[in-house]
């Protein structure tokens, strides 16, 4: 029978096709080639019409048995070259896991942002609250209630940066005190806060003035306060920032915001006050003002000052590291050379 015999080499053609297929691309040319629509086993079923009756079911029966066979050997030849496939590409693939990664680059704070942070988490552990503020301020927080008359010389144009005549770039953080005390319900407690933060004076550039630079300040109202809480938080704070050897001695000065006011010096971290070239043979390093908080101040804020009483305090962040650490030009804060930066690392 013509048709048996064609069918068969058909088979055999077919079967070696895909035994010597190398990949899943022609593997499946293959099979459209031969089982698709237009492939001769379908055309095959298809004559079958043409045929004898009789012989219908044997030419059918065989067909089927050919194409069934045909599908077999295309699947386990797939199946082959999906696992050669897999092999193929963990050979390529392959990860040494055990080589040393690369080294990240990494960073740390700003010294100026490790020395203000420090002394935040200083005050934060003496309960009082960490408050920032607008650097574009008012005239009237940033010195009308500052007990700053509109005659004062420090509002002259020449020391501040105007925007308006009523809106500048604040010169101290104290507007953010005042905010705040407006605000302050004593009913709940005192108040006891610090605010950090950028502040801005029309100075000339040089070694030791910025146009910009930082301040820490600190305040405290409530009952009852006194100069002795001033002097013993200062004293604190001196220790924590300089050593616990240090201590403090309070020289008489003048703020508007404050009455008494004082300037406070530090024995001297380098040679502990017997005299050297960081504290220029005093003993003594100046590194902080403050003072009782002026009545007018608190008045101002609508707090009564024959109940209530506050101390206040600032100081300046880049001054205290350029002592601590012996910077001798305030510039090199801003410039960002990782040369500067990278010797402020902090230790893990
Ligand atoms: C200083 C020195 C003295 C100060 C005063 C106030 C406020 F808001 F309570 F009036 N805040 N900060 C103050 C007092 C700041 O810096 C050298």
């Amino acid at each position: 029978m013509e048709i048996k015999t064609k069918l068969e080499s058909l088979q055999n053609e077919v079967l070696n096709k895909v035994k010597s297929s190398a990949d899943l691309k022609s593997l499946d040319q293959v099979r459209v080639a031969y089982l698709g629509k237009k492939g001769p086993i379908t055309e095959v079923l298809r004559g079958m019409k043409d045929l004898d009756p009789s012989e219908r079911p044997v030419v059918g029966s065989l067909a089927n048995v050919v194409r069934d066979a045909i599908q077999e050997a295309i699947e386990e030849r797939k199946m082959i070259l999906e696992t050669e496939a897999i092999h193929q590409a963990l050979l390529e693939e392959t990860i040494d896991v055990t080589l040393p990664g690369k080294q990240i680059a990494k960073g740390q704070s700003h010294v100026l942002t490790q020395i203000m942070e420090e002394i935040e988490d200083l005050f934060i552990s003496m309960g009082y609250q960490v408050i920032e503020g607008p650097e574009v301020e008012e005239d009237n927080y940033n010195f009308e209630r500052m007990n700053l008359p509109k005659n004062h010389p420090a509002r002259d144009m020449q020391d501040t940066f105007y925007i308006t005549d009523e809106v500048l770039l604040r010169t101290h953080t104290s507007p953010v005190q005042a905010r705040t005390m407006d605000k302050h319900d004593f009913s709940k407690g005192p108040l006891k806060m610090v605010s950090p933060g950028k502040v801005y004076r029309r100075d000339s550039d040089d070694a030791t003035h910025s146009h910009q630079f930082h301040q820490i300040e600190g305040l405290v109202v409530a009952e009852q306060v006194s100069m002795a809480d001033l002097k013993g938080t200062l004293d604190l704070f001196a220790k924590k920032l300089f050593g616990k050897d240090r201590e403090i001695r309070l020289r008489p000065s003048y703020f508007p915001f404050t009455e008494p006011s004082v300037e406070v010096d530090v024995s001297c971290f380098k040679c502990g006050g017997d005299g050297c070239n960081v504290c220029k043979h005093t003993g003594w390093i100046e590194i902080l003002g403050g003072g009782m908080v002026h009545p007018n101040v608190l008045e101002m804020s609508g707090i009564d000052s024959s109940v209530y009483s506050g101390f206040a305090f600032g100081l300046g962040p880049e001054r205290v590291a350029m002592l601590k650490y012996g910077i001798d030009d305030i510039r090199h804060f801003y410039q960002n050379d990782l040369r500067f930066l990278n010797q402020f690392k902090v230790k893990e």
